[in-house]
């Protein structure tokens, strides 16, 4: 070739840069990778001393990361490794086939397992290592999409039966199915981590493998080198959750934490990138988050061709290509191949000249590539100090031919005509004739085949399966009744606010012998806001490096203390981060077997409306713990106004099953739930969690009124009776949080004003009440012929004389939707509407849930009863200085 006769944009000859090239080789060859990268390093320093612009660019060339010099020997079978990948294929397809074949539109997915099975076999047959009591095994959050290659898999592995995977997305079938998902929650001894929803689970890993150390500096668990595996896809990474936190890991050093990214370049519509380049995007956004990146391009089949270039123009070349252009080569003809992609330069033709038409187009990527695949993971497994991500490139539906591999229409392939089935038995050699595959049955070889036994040696070498949720962590013993007792007795007229009280409770607990240890604080940011100042000395904040400088305030009390030992999360302005540390905080009496107890408070506002996706992964694991709202209700925060004042969480924290909800208004009534709740929790082993609004308003904590605690926690209960039983106007009035307090002062006006006599009733949860009146009426429904069981609301209400009115922070659905089971009409006050910067009484005015406008509702409701005159009502609205032309709160 003459390379002298070409010159590049610049007017350099190619042979400059030949020997450039040349020379870097031979000082390669004699010394080195790193004296190479030192040259290099210097020559860049050199250049930007004399002046020459380099542009700033975090990207390598569009080549493998692993040279082939480099790559490991594959330590499998690797023709039986493939044998047992296209088993697994084939029955995670048929498996979505026959589902919809039977039930239309039942859905599943084809495709991304078709483009991530050697991703996932590799890891199986050589990575992905158990839980055991010696060990406590790698954590893998699969791509929600590719679970029919993971059950596919537990078939073969004889761990799920043929009629589960044949009832695939129809769970409620007799005998079982299989969710179409990762969701502990359905399939408790199977999946560990919601990943559907995308973006949740890259988040969710990073605090995963940072909790892990976390765990392992506090001497909580032994230091391993486990390691957290992400699977996610290539379009996923649009989700800024799947982004969110990658500088958090590569600051904490994680090395036990790998991404690996199945970039197949498409996502549901279309390609991910079409007109740029998704790897080269990501890889710059991870190495300049300071991870380190293995890409995995090209497979085997490139090497030879690769190293005929002795020029670069094939790695030029492929760096020019955009993913839109890439995606059109896979489901072209070889001939398309050679003309469009190597047909850009004679020089690259040349390359490819002796390999016919059907070899290049059976040019490999490299992540389906089991060797190049186990070589990145073998260095990532290796990598010390940072964590890895490995972007594969594969192709979407890879396989799956004219049905839909590389297609646009791929990711919602469902079904495939017979001769497209026998396309697809043919090339992954399933032992089925013609006839039979078009029946699509699932496929296992014998016991006692190679195939079985082989997969059974891997997975006994690595401790056994994988994914397996099991539960290792002891119930806790004790009752904790010492520790809560003090709260019973009230603050003696000193005033507190239930947030004060639940501080000084989590103090108590942290010094408790059981369970202090593991009790894990976090909060975003807040802990001044809660008056939580005083832990960061006692306890300290965690800082897996501890704390390198001295802190401005190292003279007072409460210093800002880091500690390698530190117990409190700390974890800045992120309540999705907080969210997935309590995640992995309290799903570690799973994944650790230990009972560790997250107490996460944050902003009311910010929680459910803000990250109720990850609420919901949490619930869907079995998460246990507790959230706490603070600085909650809508009256109760002053000043913050329109975007802090929280009047909603409750109403969201309804359709969360497992989320028990209480706005607590007393520090009796927050540590009968919080005692009540670890006994729940943490010794029967319920799945459920809490979520506690607490407030920031002072006031004086009375004592607990008798033993009214099956009342506290069942969601309400009398806490003052009318002082005048006798009186003929008669009125229960429900209060809850610290909007209570205005029932009580109105119980006071009604009674000395107005001669009525009311009850207050203090409404811990309107939550517990609702799902309670509902039970017992779906259980007087379907058991007619038995004797009728009452609804709770009901027997508490049954010999409660005179009007109803409930008052809360919240908005007035709460109160509402437990109406019908009152005996009589409900008048409901509460803070619909959009919050004011403004004082707690100019609020409560304006939202009309103080003591007065309780007063008002419960006179009105008199009125309408016939019990009072009109002009009482009139009356009161003047003596009270109601503004009867104020704005509706709702709509202004
Ligand atoms: C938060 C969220 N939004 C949308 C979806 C619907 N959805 C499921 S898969 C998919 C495309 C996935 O593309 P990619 O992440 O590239 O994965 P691939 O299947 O290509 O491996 C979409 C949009 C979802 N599951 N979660
Ligand atoms: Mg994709």
């Amino acid at each position: 070739m003459d390379n002298e006769l070409r010159t590049q944009p610049h007017g350099i000859h190619d042979v400059e840069i030949q020997e450039w090239l040349e020379s870097l080789d031979s000082v390669l060859e004699s010394s080195g990778p790193e004296v190479a990268a030192e040259i290099l390093e210097r020559l860049r320093a050199h250049a930007t001393v004399n002046g020459i612009d380099l542009p700033f660019s975090a990207n390598t060339p569009y080549a493998n990361t692993i040279p082939v010099r480099l790559e490991p020997l594959f330590p499998g079978d690797q023709e039986l490794e493939r044998r047992i990948k296209s088993l697994i294929r084939w029955n995670a397809l048929a498996m979505v086939v026959r589902a919809n074949r039977v039930e239309h539109n039942i859905g599943g997915h084809i495709s991304t397992y078709a483009s991530a099975a050697t991703l996932y076999e590799v890891g199986f047959n050589h990575f992905f290592r158990a839980r055991s009591e010696e060990f406590e095994g790698d954590t893998v959050y699969f791509q929600g999409h590719a679970s029919p290659g993971i059950y596919a898999r537990a078939y073969l592995e004889g761990r799920i039966s043929a009629q589960k995977l044949e009832n695939f997305r129809r769970e409620l079938k007799p005998g079982g199915g299989l969710s179409s998902y990762p969701h502990p929650w359905l399939m408790p001894d199977f999946w560990e981590f919601p990943t559907v929803s995308m973006g949740l689970s890259p988040l969710m890993a990073i605090y995963q493998a940072r909790f892990n150390r976390y765990l392992e500096d506090r001497g909580m668990k032994p230091v391993t080198d486990a390691k957290v595996w992400a699977f996610l896809g290539d379009g996923e990474t649009d989700e800024p959750e799947s982004l969110g936190a990658i500088t958090l890991a590569s600051r904490e050093k994680l090395d036990n934490l790998i991404f690996v990214v199945n970039c197949n370049l498409q996502r549901l519509d279309g390609p991910v990138r079409g007109n740029g380049q998704i790897i080269q995007e990501l890889e710059s956004a991870f190495r300049g988050a300071g991870w380190n990146v293995i890409k995995v391009l090209w497979g085997s089949e490139w090497d030879p061709i690769l190293e005929r270039d002795t020029e670069g123009l094939l790695v030029k070349r492929m760096g020019e290509l955009v993913d839109g252009e890439y995606q059109k080569l896979v489901v072209s003809s070889g001939a398309y191949v050679r003309e469009h992609f190597f047909g850009s330069d004679p020089r690259l033709l040349q390359l490819v000249e002796p390999m016919s038409d059907e070899s290049l187009r059976r040019l490999r990527l490299g992540g389906h590539d089991p060797r190049k695949v186990y070589a990145a993971y073998k260095a990532a497994v290796e990598q010390k100090g940072k964590p890895t991500v490995i972007l594969a490139r594969t192709i979407k539906g890879y396989g799956l031919g004219e049905a839909g591999e590389g297609k646009n229409v791929t990711h919602q392939q469902k079904k495939l005509n017979e001769d497209e089935l026998r396309e697809f038995r043919s090339r992954f050699g399933i032992p089925l004739n013609d006839e039979d595959c078009i029946e699509v049955p699932f496929y296992r070889p014998a016991e006692d085949s190679v195939e079985i036994q082989y997969l059974r040696a891997r997975r006994d070498a690595l401790g056994g399966y994988v994914p397996t949720r099991s539960i290792r962590s002891k119930p806790i013993v004790a009752d904790h009744d010492e520790l809560f007792k003090e709260f019973h007795e009230g603050s003696e007229g000193r005033e507190v606010s239930t947030t004060m009280a639940f501080v000084q409770m989590l103090r108590k607990m942290l010094k408790d012998p059981e369970i202090g240890k593991l009790i894990v604080p976090i909060v975003p940011d807040e802990a001044r806001t809660f008056g939580m100042e005083s832990l960061f000395r006692t306890v300290g904040i965690y800082s897996s490096i501890g704390q390198k400088y001295e802190p401005v305030d190292v003279n007072t009390l409460l210093y800002y203390k880091e500690a390698k030992d530190g117990q409190i999360l700390e974890e800045g302005i992120t309540e999705a981060g907080s969210m997935a540390s309590f995640i992995a905080a309290g799903s570690a009496y799973a994944t650790h077997g230990i009972n560790t107890i997250p107490f996460f408070i944050y902003y009311s506002m910010f929680g459910f409306q803000r990250i109720g996706d990850f609420i919901w992964a949490a619930a869907d694991m079995r998460t246990r713990g507790f959230m706490l709202g603070g600085t909650a209700g809508r009256t109760t925060l002053s000043g913050e106004g329109l975007q802090h004042q929280d009047g909603n969480s409750h109403v969201l924290a309804l359709p969360v099953p497992n989320v028990k909800a209480y706005d607590p208004a007393f520090a009796f009534e927050l540590a009968v739930i919080i005692q009540d709740g670890i006994r729940r929790m943490y010794e029967d082993g319920e799945s459920i969690f809490y979520y506690l609004t607490v407030m920031n308003e002072p006031y004086a904590m009375p004592a607990m009124p008798g033993d009214v605690k099956e009342g506290i926690l069942k969601g309400m209960y009398r806490f003052r009776r009318a002082a005048n039983g006798k009186s003929k106007l008669r009125a229960q009035l429900f209060g809850s949080g610290a909007i209570l307090n205005e029932a009580l002062r109105a119980q006071e006006i009604l009674e000395t004003k107005y001669g009525v006599a009311a009850d207050v009733w203090s409404v811990t949860s309107y939550k517990e009440l609702y799902n309670d009146g509902n039970e017992t009426e779906r259980w007087n429904r379907l058991h007619p012929s038995e004797k009728p069981r009452v609804p709770y609301v009901s027997r508490c209400l049954a010999d409660a004389p005179g009007v109803l009115v409930a008052a809360s922070d919240y908005v007035k659905t709460l109160p509402n939707m437990i109406s019908k089971w009152m005996p009589r009409r409900l008048a409901s006050l509460g803070t619909d509407g959009f919050g004011r910067s403004e004082g707690r009484t100019s609020l409560r005015d304006f939202f009309e849930v103080d003591s007065r406008f309780i007063t008002v509702a419960t006179l009105h409701e008199l009125l309408i009863e016939g019990k009072i005159e009109r002009s009482v009502l009139d009356k009161a609205i003047k003596d009270l200085g109601v503004n009867t032309d104020k704005p509706n709160p709702v709509i202004s």
